[in-house]
Parts: C-alpha cells; sequence; structure tokens
C-alpha cells in the first residue's frame, strides 16, 4: 500500500469521522495543517510523521506554502480599449485628443485608480455635533475624494462639454474622458454628471444673475474656483412620482428670493457646493398647487452662517448603502434654505428635465465603462491564473464567457456614443429635427438598457476570478455593488420605459419615425457585405416586426402599451444596437472581431416586444400575471 492510500485508510477509519461525531477524543484534534512544527514536549503522531516522510506537509506555522494568486492588473485603459480607439479614429482623428485621452488613460491606471480604492476604504462620514456640543453637520471625506474633485477640474471632465473646443464632437470626447475615468473615479462621477446636468439647465434657461457665478464655476478648469452641484429631487413619497411627491414648499421673500421648507430623502453626493432642486411656490395664503403644475425649479447654494451652521439646511443622517459608499448620501431637512427661481412658476420638471437627460447619459457611460472595466481585468487575469494545468486563456468555454460579456460591451458602448454624439450634435446647433427626435427617444433606451446589461456584465465578470471576485479587499465586489444602482437612480427601468411612450405620445409618433429611417440608413450601408449578412438580415426581420408591433399597439389601450412598454424599450435599444454594429463593422478601419461582435449581438431575441405580442402578454385581460405573484393556494 503506498504512503498516500494508507493515510487515506486511516483517515477514513477514525480520523475524518471524529469531525461529525461528537465523541471525546483521546487527545486534542491537530489540524494536519499547522502539525508539521511539533510543539515543544510533544511527540509526533505516526500519521504527522507519515506526512511528513511523504513529503505532502507544504504549509508549517513559519512557512504558510508557496501558492499565490497573481493579481489581475489594471493597463492604460484608453491604450487597452480597441473599440473605443477605433470609434475616436473613425470619427475624431484629432492628434489633441487622442493625446490627451492616452495620457489620461495612464494617469488613471498608475494613480487615480488607488485614490478611486482610498475613496472606497474611507467613506465618507457624518459628524453632527462638534467636541463641544455644537451642531456643525459636518461631512467628513477622505483626502482621495478632496483630489477627485480637483483632477476633475483640471482635467475638464465637465468644462470639455461647454468649451465644445471640438464642435459636434466635443461631447463624445468628454464622454469617452469619462468613460476612462469612471470605474476608478470613486463614484466621483455621480457629482460630475449632477454638475454637467446643472450647468445644462442654468445654460439652457439663460446663464444671467443670480447664477452667472455658479455656471462659470460648475464649467471652470481651476480647481480653486471649481464647485459641483446636487440634484434634490427625492423626498420621503419617492423619487419615481417626482409631481406627487414632492412636499417642499417655496416661502417668498420680500427682496424676490424664496426660502424652501421640506424633506429631501436621498441627496446623492451632499458635499455639493449648490443645488437644483424642485419646490411648491405657496402664496400668501401659504396654498400650493398640487401635482406636476404646481413644482418650480430652484437654485440653491450650501453655504455656512459666521458661527459655521449650515444655512437653512439640517443634514438628518447619511445613508447606509448597498454600493457608492464612497459618496456622501444624506437626508436633508430644509429649514429655511435660501434659493432663487430659475424656471417659471409649475415649470419645473420641465426645466429640470435638461438635467434628467445629462445625468442619465453620465449612467449610460457609466454603465459601458463597468462593463469594460471587468472585462479588461478579467482578460488580464486570464493571461495569469493557470487552472486544471493551463492559463485561464487557454480554457476556450473561459474565453467563449468572456467573448459574450465582450459582445454585450461593445454594444453598449456603441450605444452610448451614439447618444453623445446626438447630444453633441444638438447642442452644436447642427442637429436636425430627425437628430432631436432620436436623442429625446434613446436618452431613456440607453439609459435603462445598459444599467441592466451592467449588473449582468460585471457578475459574469465577477465570476471570472472564481472566489476572488467575491473577496472584498480585491476590489473587486465594490464594481458589482455600483453597478447595481445604475439601473436604479435617475428613473429605474420601469419609470424609462414609460417615458418612451411619453415621448412617443407627445411627439405622436415622430420620435419612433426618426428611429426606423435612421436604423434603415445604417443597414443600408452594409447590403453588399456578405459577411455580415446574417446579422443585416436579422436586424432588418426584427425592425418590421417591431414596426408591425407600432401598427398594431397604436390601435389598443393605453393599458396595452404600458405592459408592453419594457419589452419595447428593450427592442428598440437591441434593433439600434444591432444596426449600429453593423455600422461599425462596415468601417473601412474595422477589424474581424468587429464584424463577429455585429453577428453575435445579431443572434439574440432582437424583438421580444413582437414575440411577446403573439403570446398575448400584454392583453390585461387574459393576464394572469397578478395571480402568479400573489398565488396563495394549494391544490388539492
Ligand atoms: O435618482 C436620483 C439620484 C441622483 C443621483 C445622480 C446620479 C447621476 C448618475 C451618475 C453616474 C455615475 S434623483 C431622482 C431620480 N428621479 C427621476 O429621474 C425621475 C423619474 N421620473 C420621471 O422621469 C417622470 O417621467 C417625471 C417625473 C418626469 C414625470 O413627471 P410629470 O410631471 O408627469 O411629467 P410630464 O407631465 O410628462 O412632463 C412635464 C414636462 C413636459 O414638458 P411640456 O410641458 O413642455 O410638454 C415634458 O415634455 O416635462 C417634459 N419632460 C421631459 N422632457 C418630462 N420628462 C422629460 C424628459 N425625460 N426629457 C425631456
Amino acid at each position: 500500500m503506498s504512503v498516500s492510500s494508507a493515510l487515506l485508510s486511516r483517515r477514513v477509519a477514525g480520523g475524518s469521522c471524529r469531525l461529525w461525531c461528537v465523541v471525546p477524543s483521546p487527545r486534542p484534534l491537530i489540524h494536519v495543517r499547522s502539525a508539521t512544527v511539533a510543539e515543544p514536549g510533544r511527540r509526533r503522531s505516526n500519521e504527522e510523521q507519515l506526512w511528513e516522510a511523504a513529503g505532502y506537509l507544504p504549509f508549517t506555522r513559519a512557512r504558510i506554502g508557496s501558492f499565490f494568486q497573481e493579481n489581475p492588473v489594471l493597463k492604460n485603459p484608453f491604450v487597452e480599449d480597441a473599440l473605443l480607439r477605433g470609434y475616436l479614429k473613425r470619427h475624431i482623428p484629432q492628434e489633441a485628443i487622442l493625446s490627451d485621452l492616452c495620457a489620461f488613460g495612464e494617469h488613471v491606471a498608475k494613480e487615480v485608480d488607488g485614490w478611486g480604492r482610498e475613496c472606497e476604504v474611507n467613506p465618507p462620514r457624518l459628524m453632527h455635533f462638534d467636541p463641544w456640543g455644537r451642531r456643525v453637520d459636518h461631512i467628513v471625506t477622505s483626502h482621495a475624494w478632496k483630489r477627485m474633485k480637483d483632477l476633475s477640474a483640471q482635467e475638464g471632465l465637465v468644462a470639455i462639454g461647454y468649451e465644445r473646443s471640438f464642435g459636434e464632437w466635443s461631447r463624445v470626447y468628454q464622454m469617452s474622458k469619462l468613460y476612462l475615468f469612471s470605474p476608478s473615479s470613486g463614484l466621483y462621477t455621480c457629482p460630475l454628471a449632477m454638475t454637467d446636468g446643472a450647468a445644462k439647465v442654468i445654460q439652457s434657461l439663460g446663464v444671467s444673475r443670480p447664477v452667472e457665478d455658479a455656471y462659470s464655476r460648475l464649467t471652470t478648469r481651476h480647481p480653486e474656483r471649481f464647485w459641483t452641484s446636487g440634484q434634490w429631487m427625492t423626498e420621503r413619497q419617492g423619487g419615481s412620482d417626482v409631481g406627487n411627491g414632492t412636499e417642499t414648499v417655496a416661502v417668498p421673500q420680500t427682496d424676490g428670493s424664496y426660502k424652501l421648507h421640506g424633506f429631501k430623502w436621498f441627496t446623492s453626493a451632499t458635499d455639493a457646493d449648490m443645488t437644483l432642486t424642485l419646490a411648491r411656490v405657496q402664496d400668501k395664503t401659504g396654498a400650493t398647487i398640487p401635482g406636476s403644475k404646481g413644482l418650480s425649479l430652484f437654485y440653491a447654494e450650501v453655504s455656512r452662517d459666521e458661527d459655521g451652521q449650515l444655512r437653512g439646511i439640517e443634514v438628518q443622517r447619511l445613508k447606509d448603502k448597498l454600493g457608492t459608499r464612497q459618496m456622501p448620501t444624506a437626508e436633508l431637512l430644509l429649514d429655511g434654505l435660501p434659493a432663487h427661481r430659475l424656471s417659471e412658476e409649475g415649470r419645473g420638471v420641465a426645466s429640470i428635465a435638461n438635467m434628467l437627460t445629462i445625468t442619465r447619459i453620465h449612467n449610460s457611460v457609466s454603465a459601458a465603462a463597468a462593463m469594460r472595466r471587468v472585462l479588461q481585468l478579467a482578460r488580464d487575469y486570464g493571461t495569469r491564473r493557470t487552472a486544471f494545468g493551463k492559463l485561464l486563456k487557454d480554457h476556450p468555454l473561459h474565453m467563449q464567457t468572456l467573448a459574450r460579456m465582450e459582445v454585450e460591451s461593445r454594444g453598449a458602448f456603441l450605444l452610448v456614443m451614439d447618444v453623445c454624439r446626438l447630444l453633441g450634435r444638438e447642442e452644436s446647433g447642427v442637429a436636425t429635427e430627425h437628430d432631436a427626435h432620436l436623442l429625446r427617444l434613446l436618452t431613456p433606451v440607453v439609459k435603462l438598457y445598459t444599467g441592466k446589461q451592467a449588473v449582468a456584465v460585471v457578475s459574469e465578470g465577477l465570476e471570472s476570478f472564481g472566489g476572488q471576485g467575491y473577496i472584498e479587499d480585491t476590489g473587486l465586489p465594490g464594481i458589482l455593488r455600483d453597478a447595481q444602482v445604475l439601473s436604479i437612480w435617475e428613473g429605474t427601468t420601469n419609470v424609462l420605459s414609460l417615458d418612451v411612450l411619453r415621448c412617443v405620445a407627445r411627439s405622436s409618433g415622430m420620435v419612433l419615425h426618426a428611429y426606423f429611417s435612421h436604423t434603415k440608413s445604417l443597414l443600408a450601408g452594409a447590403s453588399g457585405v456578405s459577411l455580415l449578412a446574417p446579422a443585416v438580415n436579422a436586424v432588418g426581420g426584427a425592425l418590421c416586426e417591431l414596426e408591425e408591433f407600432v401598427q398594431v399597439a397604436a390601435t389598443k389601450a393605453p393599458s396595452y402599451l404600458e405592459l408592453a412598454a419594457r419589452d419595447l424599450a428593450y427592442s428598440l435599444a437591441r434593433i439600434y444596437t444591432g444596426a449600429l454594429l453593423i455600422d461599425h463593422a462596415c468601417w473601412k478601419g474595422a477589424s474581424p472581431s468587429d464584424t463577429y461582435a455585429a453577428l453575435r449581438w445579431c443572434e439574440q431575441d432582437l424583438c421580444p416586444v413582437a414575440r411577446n405580442q403573439r403570446r398575448g402578454h400584454y392583453d390585461s385581460n387574459t393576464s394572469l400575471d397578478a395571480a402568479l405573484v400573489f398565488d396563495q393556494s394549494i391544490q388539492g
């Protein structure tokens, strides 16, 4: 009998059984891993001596063995991203942009990513009182969080969008930079999204007193002047049904300003310098107008009085969140916050809509960036980690898994960048009516679709690291936690699906008309490319199905469309993204991987709304959904 089989039979006969049976042991059970160095004055057991003689004791108290896993290494995310570089080379081959992004990517990998990690490890905390009992409501943030603010100004992460040095492509440039920054930013992209949104609102309403100075601070590159903005929309009754949920009142002052009184339940990045928020103007009797029509948009600065007290704000508490822990999110009592009305009375929702457009696009950039980041790390890890005798990269099944993630990630990137392109066109005054319709339709679509994709892809990405993907101090779990918020804030998947219906209705279907004609024009460019024929046919077929769905749905009651809203939004996203992937694969600088990605994307169900329509899912009279959800019955 070999040494190992002798050991095995002994352990089965006696040793391992003791782990399970609570039988008093004649001597303490010694774990084999720590048994090689005999305790002073104790004789080694025969079993231990056998293990040692066979050389099977790699671990001792003094030595912990030679098995370590190599960590994935973050390399320059610009250099590592063939699609980003290809996209930019195709659309904005400006040396100034490419070299700036390359240098920034290097900085992100070498230094900024470490700051991002520090933001996670040292989350913000709220100091309610100073040591002498004075209420101070001070949100203490990490050094790294403050560095992110300076960096954001210096790198022009908001400013680029307003300088417009590259005309209609300025937004693509800005968002490409944010895309490189986002996964390493310690969630600083959240205050930047709101800052960008606030600048956009102020610009669209007209930059005049009292917000001139604020606008210049939001869009400056000078760290000492740079301000961030909040967007306080969510109250105790929630953040989706803003029209009915907003309780905050605005009390007019004799000088034309207002004081706000209310409770903001969820304010992100609460260390902002200013905010935009909604409130109901009180008349002389204290009455307000209910619903959306009673809401107006206000600008308020976050400042302290001579005693160091926040003016008109009490920070109730910081939120204890699943993710985005790097960022202070608070409940705020507004108790006479000095404010200025920016919109006409009752035009609050319409006026803040520009901010929603911008933050939803930022959200989508962060979603695409999270997918790309987890893939970059997984890809690198695949070249280092050996399992079952070879590197992960040499296991075809592992590569298949990463390739599927890659297809999702590429699709998301192209969809996001196309929306940024449209935004840039609108802002530089070259957008056609058709572009404007597309931008309105695709903004909720890109936000809702990429938010969901990010959670799925990042979750799969964590699995590609095995158990290490589940270990906190690798930094990997935080990517998943932070991805989960992307489908929630700035409108949940269902709220945004309803926004799609809303813009279809308000435009009398013109947004869909723009969608169909643009998608067809993208496909037309690929008509002679035989390699892409299966993808072109799939998208073309799905587009026909979608047109048929729209025709049928137009004859149905609103409840029918409401039930179809989510599938409709998914269909819009998948078909349009398929067309973008095909279009990109036709570019003269495209690679075989671009073609492969397009083909793979188009193999999925591109038009789930047509499929589910045929199954009768939207006929509310036959729907058993609620019965299924609340099922309590047991048959028999
Ligand atoms: O989640 C939050 C935390 C902030 C954190 C920031 C993160 C940034 C990302 C970071 C990346 C890392 S704050 C709360 C989030 N809440 C929402 O997003 C709201 C969700 N709910 C909606 O979107 C709803 O659809 C509402 C609130 C807009 C619906 O309100 P109404 O009053 O029923 O809306 P109406 O009546 O349909 O529209 C009123 C006006 C209309 O204009 P007019 O009167 O001129 O016809 C609409 O056309 O507003 C216009 N409007 C829009 N315009 C409404 N929605 C839009 C839109 N999306 N785009 C353009």
